[in-house]
């Protein structure tokens, strides 16, 4: 039988098909994460099909509202948050949702195993003007009983107890990426045939790469110490990319090598991102490839959880740089 290993050719492999390979490779598996990622890629696809049609059903634009940062609402974002809550809530393997849109944990089936954070579409500022998009998320098991209430040790844990994460990018091609931990593929959608199929298989991210993405807006609030190492990146013949969709620059960089940042700066202390449901995704996946993720002390899945809302600086991307860039500014 067809094992994961034996994936050599990478088309024709659809995201529904792998999961389940994947899943033969664990003779105690349930099948309920199987279920739960299958239910991910379908909300992704009913998405992906309101992204591209967003310009002719008035869905771009702001909703009207602010999120629990306080945040304006985009009408997509609004709509992304409905497709993923219905699709878990269909699917049955989730007891709570933590959502970058929903300011308190969302109780959707006690009897399940799974709880999940995401950010149903990341990149707001890009929503309007067709540029890249997505949406990140983050799979835990439940460490209380299933069928009771869901409790905040099982809400408030480390991104390293992640049992898989992933993330959506609705770019050129709409791509899903994800990891239980085995390693990292990425699913390419084919929109004539309704399907993701596996095009990057075993993603490795090269230790030293030769992009750096940052927001150079905020030249003159960063450490001194960061300009030094930006400074250095210019040096050393690196080139700037920053789309300012953080699925996008991640994902660039995964590919290319690369260093995201997003320092602390005086509006933001803590940094911008929230360490839940889009640093701890990212950094898992990333970790996965090779690379490495930080907040500039510490690794980010090893970051206590005390709000999950709480935002994290973050420094991501291909090892070497990574390293570099701590080291300069520690
Ligand atoms: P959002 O969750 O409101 O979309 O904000 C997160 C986004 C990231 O995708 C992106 O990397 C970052 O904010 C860009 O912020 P800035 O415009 O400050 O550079
Ligand atoms: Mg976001």
């Amino acid at each position: 039988m067809a094992t994961t290993t034996d994936l050599g050719k990478p088309v024709g492999v659809t995201l529904d098909r792998y999961i389940t390979l994947a899943q033969d490779a664990f003779t105690i598996a349930t099948g309920e994460l199987s279920q739960l990622l299958r239910d991910i890629g379908l909300a992704a696809k009913i998405l992906n099909r309101e992204i591209t049609r967003s310009g002719l059903l008035d869905l771009e634009g702001a909703f009207g509202a602010q999120n629990v940062q306080g945040e304006a609402q985009q009408k997509l974002d609004v709509v992304a948050n409905i497709r993923f809550k219905r699709a878990l809530t269909n699917g049955g393997q989730v007891c709570a949702l933590i959502s970058e849109e929903e300011q308190e944990v969302i109780t959707i089936n006690p009897d399940a195993n799974y709880l999940v954070a995401m950010d149903p579409l990341d990149g707001s500022s890009n929503i309007d003007v067709n540029v890249s998009i997505g949406t990140i998320f983050s799979i835990y098991r439940r460490k209380s009983e299933k069928g009771s209430q869901v409790t905040e040790e099982d809400v408030l844990q480390p991104g390293r107890d992640q049992v898989a994460a992933g993330y959506v990018l609705y770019g050129s091609s709409t791509m899903l990426v994800y990891t239980t931990g085995r390693g990292v593929n990425g699913f390419t959608y084919g929109p004539t045939i309704g399907e993701f199929f596996l095009s990057h298989h075993n993603i490795k991210c090269t230790p030293d790469g030769k992009i750096y993405s940052i927001n150079d807006g905020y030249w003159n609030e960063m450490s001194e110490e960061l300009r030094a190492f930006i400074q250095k990146c210019r040096e050393d013949g690196c080139t700037a990319r920053y789309i300012g969709s953080l699925v996008a620059d991640v994902h660039r960089n995964l590919l290319k090598g690369g260093i995201y940042i997003y320092p602390p700066l005086p509006k933001y202390p803590d940094g911008k991102l929230r360490l839940m449901y889009e640093a701890n995704a990212l950094a898992m996946i990333v970790e996965q490839t090779g690379g490495k993720a930080s907040d500039g002390r510490q690794r980010i899945l090893d970051i206590p959880v005390r709000d999950f809302h709480q935002r994290t600086p973050l420094f991501i991307g291909s090892a070497n740089l990574v390293d570099e860039c701590l080291q300069m500014i520690s």
